[in-house]
Parts: structure tokens; C-alpha cells; sequence
């Protein structure tokens, strides 16, 4: 049965309709002005596309409490379907991120419902943060760098089961976050902690097969609140050099000190091959988790300007991943405005006349280098995305549409509120 039925589909498009042919023809004029063939922009666009986090269709929560919303996925096959509806009507999320054990499914199950809906699977999530039940050995003080080689044993073997899983639905990366840190001075010798993750990290590496990657994820704090092993680019960039070809770094929006130069950051792994993806948030304090592109649209927009600057490095191919905990919204609808936000992000980092940049910046002319990425952020995109989503059968206004089709309510009734499906933020 279709999630969402076509005529919703058919009936907010057309409305859509004339104001949107209009807008799309009066922003082509003013970008041709520019030198820019909107029609280039919106192929681009159009062939787009970022992965869903299977943990982000259900409600978030903090760690004082956690308000579940109506008709929420009981398992993974749920989470699925509701990653099909983000992507029937944005046409910008064909794959789905898994979290292991959260969405642990034979093999085959995980296939045919993916067939089914039309989805493939991005990168694997391994999660040795947490203790599942009947786990023999605890993660309380650490994973791949805990003090007992058999602990550090049983998270590389949950890696290993995690690159097993992926190998069978068609997977080829897993990213690697761990927890690990200590909470006081003196708790953990940095240097034996960091060489015992280095350790286990390369038992996982020797384990990957040939055609996959495996990121490393690095996070300043949380849960461990004095240090942590993998706490920035630069240790996560060290770790990547130590493994190999196959490892790259994973750049978490939120995962930085306020006021962080990420967009720097992302440019300086670029240069040296180890940009591995991103998960894409945002925020205003620390790891918040919002929704991206709700707080500081401008950033978003600088990290994809080096990403666009970058088009055509030979091996330059991130993954691009949504991250986010949904508190105070449905999250279906949250996940649909974030990809929006990527995609507007690239568009508009698209727009940048990077030869004028780069003669500005060469004559070290300050203002007009700033007035040009300011020419192409100020630029609202909307209609080349609402008609490159028209143009593939998707909604020109997924919001609206989604709203139309009643989605929500209908799967209220038929998922009776449970609890116990992973729901976590990473
Ligand atoms: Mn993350």
C-alpha cells in the first residue's frame, strides 16, 4: 500500500503549479545575468541526496525526559517505512543509515523491505556507548580503549557483526563513535588510552573489506565530561593516518566548541584526503542536535562551499548523513526541512562565482570576497528546489503535502505506543 497517496501528491503540486513555473523562470533570468544556467543548478540538485539516521524518525529526548510523539516506529521495518515517506516526498534521501544492535534484522528482511520501499542502506553505526542486556562485559568506563583487553575485545567483535550485517545489505562504510573519556584528572592516562583504542581501531580496520571505508567520528565532550579519546579533528585526523587508505575522519556539526571554524576545518581535510562525511545538525550551545540549518543557515552554507570548491578532487566523495534528535516536532517532518536545508546549502554554494572569489582573494580584497559568497547565500534557491522535487514526482511542498496525507494519524492507529526501539544521539 502507498504511504502517501499519489493524488495528495497531485493535488498540492498543482497547486504548486502556475507561482512556482513563475518563480522559476523570473530566478533564471536574474542567475543567467549572473553567468549562471539555473537549469545546470537544479541537475545538480536534483541528483542530490543525504542519508537518513534510522534513530532520527523517532522522538528524541534529553536526559531529563523524553515526550514520544504519536504513531512512533516500534522497530526498524516502521523506521523504514517512514524513511520512505521523507524520501517520496523530498526525492533527496535514498539511504538509510542503520544503528547496530538498535536495528538488528536478518539480512534478507532488511533487503526486501528496502526493495520494497525503494531505499539502499548508507553507512553501518556500530554502538559500543551503551550496555545491551546480556552483554558479558560493560562499556561503563570506556569500549575500544577500555583498561580490559576483553571488553576491548567484545566492542571490536560488535564492530566486526556490524561490517557482517552491512556486507549483506549492501553497505560499504561503517562509522565508528565511541564514548570513551574519563571524568576527572588522573582517571585515565591519556597516552596507554589513546594507544589501546589505536589497537583495537585497527582490528576493526584489518577487518574491513576492500571496497569500504570506516569513518571515525570525533566528539569535544559527552558523556565523558574531562576528556575524551576521540575529542577532535586533530586526534580523529592522527587516527585516520594511523590506520590506512581506508580510513577517513567524520565531521559532526555539533561535536565542536562554540564558534568553532568547521568550514576550516572541513577545507583542511579535504587538502590531505581524509574528509570522510558528515552528520549534519545544528546548534547554538554544544551538541544540541537541532535541526539543520535552524540556527546558523550561514555555516551550513560555508562548510558546502568548500565542498563545491572541492568537486572533482580525484577520491573526493563524502557521505553525507543527517544527525539529529527531534524533541519538540514530529520527526518525519523535521528530517523532510533538514534535507531541504542541505540541498538549499548546495545550491546556493553552487552559485558562487568562484573565479571572482578567487581574484578577489588574490588581490586581498576583503570586502568584495565576503560580497560575493554573500551574493550567492542571499540568493533564494527555493524554486529550483521545489521544481527539481516536482520534476522527479515528489512534492514541490513535502510540509504541505505530508500534512495532506494524513500520514501521522493513520500510523498512530496502527503502532499501539511501545517503548524499546533505540531512539539515541550520536
Ligand atoms: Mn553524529
Amino acid at each position: 500500500m502507498a504511504k502517501i497517496a499519489e493524488d495528495v501528491i497531485a493535488a498540492e503540486n498543482a497547486r504548486a503549479g502556475a507561482a512556482l513555473e513563475a518563480d522559476y523562470a523570473a530566478l533564471g533570468e536574474q542567475l543567467a545575468r549572473r553567468g549562471v544556467d539555473i537549469d545546470a543548478v537544479k541537475r545538480k540538485v536534483a541528483g542530490y541526496g543525504v542519508a537518513i539516521p534510522s534513530w532520527g524518525v523517532g522522538t528524541g529526548g534529553t536526559r531529563f525526559a523524553r515526550f514520544p510523539g504519536p504513531g512512533e516506529p516500534r522497530d526498524i521495518f516502521d523506521k523504514l517505512d517512514d524513511c520512505a515517506v521523507i524520501h517520496r516526498l523530498t526525492g533527496a534521501t535514498p539511504t538509510v543509515s542503520l544503528h547496530i544492535p538498535w536495528d538488528m534484522a536478518p539480512a534478507e528482511d532488511l533487503n526486501s523491505k528496502a526493495e520494497e520501499l525503494g531505499l539502499g542502506f548508507d553507512a553501518m553505526n556500530s554502538n559500543t556507548f551503551q550496555d545491551q542486556p546480556g552483554q558479558a562485559r560493560s562499556y561503563k568506563f570506556g569500549s575500544l580503549s577500555h583498561s580490559d583487553p576483553a571488553t576491548r575485545a567484545q566492542a571490536v567483535e560488535h564492530n566486526l557483526e556490524c561490517i557482517a550485517l552491512g556486507r549483506e545489505i549492501g553497505s560499504k562504510a561503517l562509522t565508528v563513535w565511541v564514548g570513551d573519556g574519563s571524568n576527572f584528572p588522573g582517571q585515565a592516562n591519556f597516552t596507554r588510552q589513546f594507544e589501546r583504542y589505536l589497537e583495537a581501531a585497527k582490528a576493526i580496520y584489518a577487518a574491513l573489506p576492500g571496497d569500504w571505508r570506516l569513518f571515525t567520528e570525533h566528539k569535544m565532550y559527552e558523556p565523558a565530561f574531562y576528556s575524551t579519546v576521540v575529542q577532535d579533528w586533530g586526534t580523529n585526523y592522527l587516527i585516520a593516518q594511523e590506520l590506512g587508505d581506508k580510513a577517513f575522519c567524520l565531521v559532526d556539526l555539533g561535536h565542536h566548541a562554540p564558534n568553532v571554524n568547521i568550514e576550516m576545518i572541513v577545507a583542511r581535510l579535504i587538502r590531505f584526503g581524509k574528509l570522510g562525511g558528515f552528520h549534519f545538525n545544528d546548534s547554538k550551545y554544544g551538541d544540541d542536535d537541532l535541526d539543520t540549518g535552524s540556527i546558523d543557515p550561514y555555516r551550513l552554507f560555508l562548510v558546502f562551499n568548500e565542498l563545491v570548491e572541492a568537486e572533482g578532487v580525484p577520491g573526493f566523495d563524502p557521505a553525507h548523513m543527517l544527525d539529529q534528535s527531534h524533541n519538540v516536532t514530529d520527526p518525519i517532518e523535521s528530517l523532510m526541512v533538514s534535507a531541504m536545508e542541505v540541498q538549499r546549502a548546495y545550491a546556493q554554494a553552487l552559485l558562487v562565482d568562484r573565479a571572482a572569489l578567487a581574484g578577489f582573494q588574490d588581490a586581498n580584497d576583503a570586502l568584495m570576497a565576503s560580497a560575493t559568497l554573500k551574493a550567492a547565500f542571499r540568493t533564494d534557491v527555493e524554486p529550483i528546489l521545489a521544481m527539481a522535487r516536482r520534476e522527479k514526482g515528489a512534492a514541490a511542498d513535502p510540509v504541505a503535502a505530508y500534512r495532506a496525507s494524513g500520514y501521522r494519524a493513520r500510523v498512530a492507529a496502527e503502532r499501539p505506543a511501545a517503548s524499546g526501539s533505540g531512539g539515541g544521539i550520536v
